[in-house]
């Protein structure tokens, strides 16, 4: 008996907003990664995370939602979850199903225009395409046939089409597999046990923006930034302390005050949240410091942008 070949490659998680992109991304990783939360455009950067099994290695990029968007910061998401697709080998285009079936019981076009930018950004690509039926566990399953003829009516060239739920776990391992068979044969361009190449700096603003968008409201969490300006690792081995210093960037006065909160009591939870779950990442006791500073109309600014990682 021969063994099959081993694959390796790069896969793209596409999609708009909110679909659940990032949440896949942690459940196939079986650990959490990116940052996720309910609100749309949580994710801002390309996240990379790599799965190994016995035969295959995938490293699996999620991306920020694709939208229309208004501001610098917005565009430059966008950018980088479209010029994710020019450096895969397959897409995995993620769909909540939550608003596409509504869309079905309203009689309505299945694609949205919002849906319709994303497969414009995936045929531009030429890339072969996996579409995930998400969010399953919310709709009821006689809607699902119609979405998924809907996309393939779209998209005919499309390799597959898998329902799932991202948040429950089900059918990950069926992604995983559709993922596998179209990637070229290549031996693995990481250790087996490698998870990501990002760094813990840029994980621990990950964590203290996430926290950002879980207690606050409205434009806040957008209008914030989280540069790490001090990642003190002196202590680590011989006290098991990382002392993190960071600026939580805001772009203006009253929002500067929200996130303090009163008497400081929103920082103060945001901060706990953060270190604890730090904590978890980096596997040794966490010191966290965070200021508040303000920066009028940074998401617009080219500089502000640099400071959240856009060249
Ligand atoms: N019920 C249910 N909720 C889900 C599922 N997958 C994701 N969610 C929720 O949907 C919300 C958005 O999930 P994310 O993973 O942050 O979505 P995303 O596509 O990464 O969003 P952006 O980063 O903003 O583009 C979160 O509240 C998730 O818990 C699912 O299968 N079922
Ligand atoms: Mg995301």
């Amino acid at each position: 008996m021969t063994t099959p070949p081993f694959r390796c490659g790069y896969a793209a998680l596409i999609g708009r907003p909110n679909a659940g992109k990032s949440t896949l991304l942690n459940a196939i990783l079986g650990q959490k990664l990116a940052i996720t939360s309910d609100k749309p455009q949580t994710t801002r950067n390309r996240i990379a995370g790599i799965h190994t099994a016995d035969d295959f290695q995938v490293v699996l990029v999620d991306t920020p939602g694709i939208h229309e968007a208004r501001t610098e910061l917005n565009r430059a998401m966008v950018r980088a979850a479209t010029s994710a697709t020019s450096d895969v080998d397959v897409i995995v285009w993620l769909g909540d199903m939550v608003t596409l079936a509504n869309r079905i019981e309203r009689g309505e076009p299945v694609l949205s225009r919002e849906d319709e930018n994303v497969a414009q950004v995936i045929e531009r690509s030429e890339k072969p395409l996996i579409f995930v039926a998400n969010k399953l566990d919310l709709v009821p399953h006689p809607l699902v046939l119609p979405v998924i003829d809907a996309i393939r009516t779209r998209m005919p060239t499309m390799k597959a089409a898998v329902p799932i739920s991202a948040l429950k776990g089900d059918g990950v391992t069926a992604v995983l597999n559709e993922i596998k068979a179209l990637l070229p044969e290549h031996p693995a361009l990481y250790p087996k046990d490698a998870f990501t190449e990002l760094s813990e700096r840029f994980l621990v603003a990950e964590i203290v923006r996430e926290k950002i968008f879980h207690f606050t409201e409205q434009e806040v969490p957008y209008s914030c930034a989280v540069d790490v300006v001090k990642f003190d690792e002196s202590e680590r081995t011989s006290r098991g302390l990382v002392k993190v210093f960071a600026d939580i960037v805001v772009e203006r006065p009253s929002q500067k005050a929200i996130v303090i909160g009163k008497g400081g009591e929103m920082l103060k939870r945001i901060g706990t949240q953060a270190r604890l779950e730090s904590e978890s990442l980096l596997g040794c006791k966490v010191h966290l410091a965070l200021f508040v500073k303000v920066e009028a109309q940074w998401s617009r600014s080219q500089n502000g942008l640099k400071r959240v990682g856009f060249q």
